[in-house]
């Protein structure tokens, strides 16, 4: 039997890719350029199936190319990188990898949180700077309580859920912002972002991207945060007007901030990397070894299933 003949748009882990290999006959996307449309003019007509990710995406101009397209398997639970629309519109499935990464986004959520609360980063650069033991010795500030404290999430699927689990455990007062209460939820539900920013002492992003979230978080949210507030940001650099975020850390308008994401990652805004206010992470919130391995296994299964005339497992 012939195998099926796959486009991969991006190198996944090295277990996936052999995986990858072994199945299908796969071509690799070159980037953008004369290579990529010298391979698109030459297999285009031949490729059934397409592997991308959250990161790489795909777009209309891609579908185009690829007259016999008849499946995609995206690597992430992000959406906002990829054109569902125009594949429904052809009729063509998205697999993706939602449930599998959702423990270790909203532990890493908590990290952060953790980390900018208590100071973490910054108290270890302060031991590792000999600080500790320095004549006259210099103190070491005070960090904010979390347990106890109250917690706003914005966005309340599958990850701000497991966020508000992981809350009950810091005995956490937890209120949530979404375009509509989430049903069977018993948390409150807060329909103004501004307000529950003036409540919260920590704020975590945990909705999706895309144009409808576009700097939900702008400087009216911030400003409402405040002093006494911290932002945390697991979702996507775009939820958030990272201008204004720049702007209100510098001034110290804002108690803190702990990200994960950025607008235009991997550029992350210089004028962040001298302030003590903020924790920078390079998008690292599904990076277990455990996890990614079950994203790869993800993007496998929603193809063979899709080969073997079955649904999808997961398709967005
Ligand atoms: C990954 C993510 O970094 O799942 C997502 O949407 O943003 C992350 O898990 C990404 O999928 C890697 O491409």
């Amino acid at each position: 039997m012939t195998k099926p003949v796959l486009l991969q748009a991006i190198g996944l882990l090295p277990d996936v890719d052999r995986a990858l290999a072994e199945h299908y006959t796969v071509h690799r996307l070159p980037p953008a350029g004369p290579e990529r449309d010298a391979l698109l003019a030459r297999h285009g007509h031949e490729i059934t199936g397409l592997v991308t990710s959250a990161r790489a995406g795909f777009d209309a101009a891609l579908l185009d190319r690829l007259p016999r397209l008849q499946v995609i398997s995206s690597f992430g639970v992000g959406l906002d990188t990829l054109d569902v629309p125009a594949a429904k519109a052809r009729a063509i499935p998205v697999g993706y990898t939602p449930d599998v990464l959702t423990d270790c986004v909203a532990d890493l959520a908590f990290g952060l949180l953790l980390s900018i609360a208590r100071r973490i980063p910054e108290g270890d650069r302060y031991v590792r700077a000999g600080r500790w033991t320095q004549q006259p010795p210099v103190a070491f500030p005070f960090g904010r309580r979390v347990s106890g404290a109250r917690l706003g999430i914005v966005g309340l699927g599958r990850i701000g859920q497991a966020i508000a689990r992981r809350a009950t455990g810091f005995d956490m007062a937890v209120r949530y912002h979404a375009r509509r209460p989430a049903e069977g939820v018993a948390l409150e539900f807060a329909p103004q972002l501004t307000e529950l920013a003036r409540w919260a002492d920590y704020l975590v992003v945990s909705t999706s991207g895309g144009p409808s979230t576009r700097h939900l978080v702008d400087a009216q949210v911030l400003e409402a945060l405040g002093t006494k507030g911290f932002l945390v940001n697991i979702a996507r650099g775009t939820v958030v007007d990272e201008a204004a975020l720049v702007r209100a850390l510098q001034d110290k308008r804002l108690g803190g901030a702990a990200l994960d994401v950025f607008e235009r990652e991997p550029e992350v805004p210089p004028a962040l990397f001298a302030l003590d206010n903020v924790v920078l992470l390079p998008h690292i919130a599904s990076a277990t070894v455990e996890t990614r391995a079950a994203m790869g296994q993800r993007v496998l299964d929603n193809l063979a299933a899709f080969y073997a005339g079955q649904p999808l497992v997961t398709a967005a």
